[in-house]
């Protein structure tokens, strides 16, 4: 009886444990963007950091890859990418929304001049 009763206990505290870590703890990720230059990086942090949830962003322009910490809570990747693909640019394996992309400076557009063309 005693014996049960332990056991009993030491499962509710450990799922008790990791459902709290799963939902409270920020989580980070990180995602391929299409950006070139500065003003990519600061118009993708400025539009990640109005979305819900998202509680830092960083870009870096030579790789193109903006790590974004969030809370799971309130927000998910999928929606961060969301936003992304929304400012006019690939997040990952999704491509950028061309209604976003559009409104981009001719500078800020993949691969420059060549592809504008096609465009
Ligand atoms: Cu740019």
């Amino acid at each position: 009886m005693q014996r049960r009763l332990f056991l009993g206990t030491a499962f509710a505290v450990l799922t008790g444990s990791v459902t709290l870590a799963d939902d409270t703890k920020p989580q980070t990720v990180k995602i391929k963007t299409s950006a070139i230059c500065k003003m990519c990086k600061a118009r993708i942090e400025r539009n990640l950091a109005y979305e819900k949830g998202v509680t830092d962003v960083t870009l870096d322009v030579d790789t193109k890859v903006a790590t974004v910490t969030f809370n799971p809570k309130k927000t998910d990747v999928a929606k961060i990418k969301a936003n992304i693909v929304k400012t006019g640019y690939d997040a990952d394996e999704i491509s950028a929304d061309p209604k976003g992309y559009d409104k981009l400076p001719n500078c800020c557009k993949k691969g420059g001049e060549k592809l504008m063309q096609h465009q």
